[in-house]
């Protein structure tokens, strides 16, 4: 795609950083390397609260050719917006978890007015064939208020997180109404082909639409392309953080550390999608099942924390720290501590230095839209010794990466049995896997999946071509 021929405008809740140490967060990783590539602006959350709230004055910091311009919340903004329904309501309700999905008016109503409130404040930066591209499920509606706003250019939508089965939807009071707004993107990306089919699936059978040919939908007069964009990640560039010093020291720590143990490493944020309780106990039923890994293997999960002011998290990490407890209770030696998690978190490099001295990943999620972390271990492998990626087949990335042992992670059995197979792999299969799994790796990466998406999005048209109907953007 010609580059810079038209500005990308991209909106996301947390904005930034854009350089490489980036802090935890896949959406961070894939957009800022999108933003350097091509320049233009980045807009989003400040990250802060302050008594005005969304209507207090902008910030904008420049980095080359990036300006990022971010707005605060106010306490009462970012307690029913973010906290509230974005991740008592939306998070759990479309990783399948409706057991821990909450729904209360109140939260429904301020996360549209900070919907509103985001795309007013948006709209005076835009120009007409600006390329916005609005990330996530904290702005279902921001596109359709970008409209009611009068913006006529291009706007394209990505959920970097699963989008659920209609069935599990529609229990959300609003699914009509985002759905519906959604409408109002010239381009809706997945990161599968299940979560798209489950959205046409829903158009079709609670809007009554109509799915079309080269992935168009239809619902009344408005027609959107709704498609599959598996997001990837700098490959090149992570293989180059593996062999950095940095990566070196920290390869070596823990091959030190293990010795002559081979290494397990599972890396997560620490969140109910993840399946870090049944990862677990896939750990413990190894040790049951296969004794002769006693004293032979260790796993370190590395678990930052995440929204650690939501009671399930709270509750998720007594929960680990209980059952790391009782696994190491019930297994360690006097030279040896099975399994050991870490909250704290490590720069990029160290952790591709991390994966390195793995022989095996574990990346075991309940649900997840894609999981970078797989991407970024088989990226991190010595090509001389490659490890061996365990995969969920509930992530996103067991698309691409057919390689890997594809376990069930709610069945303990299951992943004690590909962690034995992994553990006793011969060298020739593991290479051979391993092999297979890098060329998908870095065929589909980052920037790929921006390149492909923005086309797509370029060559939509807008909305410049027919009149704006209120009814289809609205969210009644
Ligand atoms: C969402 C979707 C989708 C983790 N610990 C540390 C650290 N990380 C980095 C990893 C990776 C990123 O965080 C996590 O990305 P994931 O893709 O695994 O998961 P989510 O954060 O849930 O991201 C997901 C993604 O969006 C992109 O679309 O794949 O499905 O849920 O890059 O390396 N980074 C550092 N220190 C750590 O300790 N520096």
């Amino acid at each position: 795609m010609a580059e810079g021929r038209h500005r990308l405008v991209a909106v996301s809740n947390r904005v930034g950083p854009l350089n490489d140490e980036g802090k935890a967060g896949g959406l961070a990783v894939g957009l800022s390397d999108a933003l350097k590539r091509r320049g233009g602006l980045w807009f989003g959350w400040s990250g802060s609260t302050s008594a005005e709230g969304t209507f207090k004055e902008a910030s904008t910091e420049v980095e080359n050719d990036v300006a990022m311009t971010t707005i605060d919340m106010n306490e009462e903004e970012l307690e029913g917006f973010y906290y509230g329904y974005a991740n008592r309501s939306l998070w759990p309700l479309l990783h399948y978890r409706l057991d821990l999905a909450e729904f209360d008016r109140q939260s429904d109503r301020i996360y549209r007015s900070v919907n509103q409130r985001f795309a007013a404040r948006l709209a005076p930066l835009l120009e007409e064939d600006d390329l916005v591209w609005v990330h996530d499920y904290h702005f279902f509606y921001l596109g359709s208020e970008l409209r009611q706003c009068g913006y006529k250019g291009r706007i394209g939508f990505f959920l970097h997180i699963p989008f659920c089965a209609p069935e599990i939807f529609t229990a959300l009071p609003a699914s009509h109404d985002i759905v519906r707004a959604m409408l109002a993107y010239d381009v809706i990306g997945f990161q599968t082909e299940t979560d798209r089919r489950n959205f046409v699936s829903f158009c079709v059978q609670e809007l009554d639409g109509e799915e079309l040919p080269d992935q168009r939908v239809r619902v009344g007069d408005r027609e959107v392309i709704a498609d599959a964009y598996p997001i990837g990640i700098d490959a090149p560039g992570y293989a180059r953080f593996a062999v950095s010093p940095e990566a070196g020291e920290h390869e070596e720590m823990v091959r030190d550390i293990a010795g002559d143990r081979l290494q397990i490493i599972g890396v997560d944020r620490m969140d109910y999608s993840k399946g870090l309780v049944e990862r677990f106990r896939g750990f413990e039923r190894l040790l049951e099942d296969y004794p002769e890994n006693r004293g032979k293997v260790q796993f370190l999960q590395v678990a930052p924390l995440s929204r650690s002011e939501l009671d399930a998290y709270v509750e998720l990490r007594r929960e680990l720290e209980e059952l790391a407890g009782h696994i190491n209770g019930r297994f360690a030696t006097l030279d040896w501590t099975p399994l050991q998690i870490m909250t704290r978190g490590f720069t990029r490099r160290a952790l591709a230095g991390i994966y390195r001295a793995a022989r095996v990943c574990l990346v075991t999620p309940l649900r997840d839209g894609m999981n970078l972390v797989a991407k970024e271990y088989v990226a991190a492998q010595d090509p001389d010794d490659p490890g061996v990626l365990i995969l969920s087949r509930f992530a996103g990335a067991r698309s691409e990466l057919k390689d890997a042992l594809v376990v069930n992670p709610y069945s303990t059995d299951d992943v004690a049995r590909a962690l034995q197979r992994a553990l006793t792999m011969p060298f020739e299969e593991r290479k051979r896997r391993w092999e297979t799994m890098r060329d998908a790796v870095f065929h589909g990466t980052a920037a790929n999946w921006c390149d492909t998406f923005l086309e797509r999005l370029e060559a939509s048209g807008g909305d410049t071509t027919k009149a704006p109907d209120p009814e289809d953007a609205d969210q009644g």
